[in-house]
């Protein structure tokens, strides 16, 4: 692996990998849920906060969240995962906010339902897409700009999209987008816009930097590349045993050691989860289902002899998409759902 920069360094202090004992709980406690900010974490005034829905509308709308909280409530167990999940183990990565694996977390979101609000406004005929604007604002790419994103209007009136108000029962906290953000799931998070401002139908596909530029599968920078959309498969395991600090490096005891994670994908249902020692492959339990939008526990135990092993989880979807064993590199280190790696130590 190449050396990580100071830029690279700065991101990974200020966001936050949720630690892999984690995959532990079925929902993700708020404070070792996955952070990722582009810019800074706007302050915003609760009392004063509205959501305006403008453009290709036939009535515009200011909600207050007293507004919103008057309208039918869903609550969802979502997983969320960033799309540069995965991206430090790729060789010549981009300086960005360098992820290992961590990028992940499950909460219960409450909102109310995006499409009952857009039927309210009456988008219009031709609008083609909903432009979300949060509250934040920076420069990236060498563009000034507040962090935006786009749906189209069919994907945006699916019923699981909210607008969400709550995580695990609370009212969002700052650095998840309080007081309202949009809530995609399925998707990675990108699209799940923090601290929304405004919600805009256009008649043409946006084209800004969040959109047109980032989170694309990119060959090559000349390439313009294949949009990220929804998570692809992927499964990770609690590591097991104890770590030796600082590298992490795990010891376990010889013995019958039981394996356990989690695995979700945003495409089709988990299919199969198995297990790797080395290189022999055994198909590991799936665990209950929490929801069409959440990762699933699995479970296998290991006969584990005393000597040095890597164990690998490696998930296979309903449409018979399986992970990759190595990363596969493209210009952002976008939607890299290689099999996690875990080498082990048998006393
Ligand atoms: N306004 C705004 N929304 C945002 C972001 C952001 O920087 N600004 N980051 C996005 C990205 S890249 C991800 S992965 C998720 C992370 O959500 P979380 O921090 O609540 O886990 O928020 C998304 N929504
Ligand atoms: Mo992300």
């Amino acid at each position: 692996m190449e050396p990580f920069s100071l830029v690279e360094m700065q991101q990974a202090t200020r966001n936050r990998g949720m630690p892999l004992e984690g995959l532990r709980y079925d929902i993700t406690p708020s404070g070792i849920h996955y952070l990722l900010v582009h810019f800074d974490i706007p302050t915003v005034d609760e009392s004063t906060w509205r959501v305006e829905v403008t453009g290709e509308v036939q009535r515009e709308l200011s909600l207050s969240l007293k507004d919103l909280r008057k309208r039918p409530a869903r609550t969802l167990p979502v997983t969320l995962e960033c799309a540069g999940n995965g991206r430090s183990r790729m060789p010549h990565r981009v300086e960005s906010q360098p992820w290992l694996l961590e990028a992940i977390g499950t909460a219960e979101w409450t909102g109310t339902p995006l499409a009952g609000v857009l039927e309210d406004a009456g988008v219009k005929p031709d609008a083609a897409e909903l432009v979300f604007t949060g509250a934040d604002r920076g420069v990236q790419g060498g563009i000034e700009q507040d962090y935006q994103r786009s749906l189209t209007v069919e994907d945006a009136m699916r019923p699981e999209v909210l607008l969400a108000w709550a995580m695990n029962g609370r009212a969002l906290e700052p650095q998840h987008g309080a007081p309202l953000r949009l809530l995609v799931p399925g998707w990675y998070g990108m699209t799940s816009v923090k601290w929304l401002g405004r919600i805009e139908a256009v008649t043409e596909p946006f084209a800004g930097y969040q959109q047109a530029d980032a989170y694309r599968i990119q060959k090559s920078e000349e390439d313009l590349g294949e949009r990220v959309t929804r998570i692809r498969v992927r499964a990770l395991m609690v590591p097991p045993g104890i770590p030796e600090f600082p590298s992490g490096h795990r010891f376990v005891e010889a013995g019958a050691v039981p394996l356990t994670g989690r695995a979700w994908c945003g495409t089709a249902p988990v299919e199969h989860v198995e297990m790797g020692v080395d290189d022999r492959w055994e198909a590991a339990e799936l665990g209950p289902e929490l929801g069409p939008f959440a990762w699933r526990s699995w479970s296998w135990t290991w006969q584990a002899e005393p000597g040095n092993y890597t164990l690998c989880c490696r998930a296979t979807d309903a449409d018979g998409n399986q992970q990759p064993l190595e990363p596969f590199w493209n210009v952002q280190g976008m939607a890299n759902n290689y099999v996690q790696t875990v080498p082990v130590t048998v006393r």
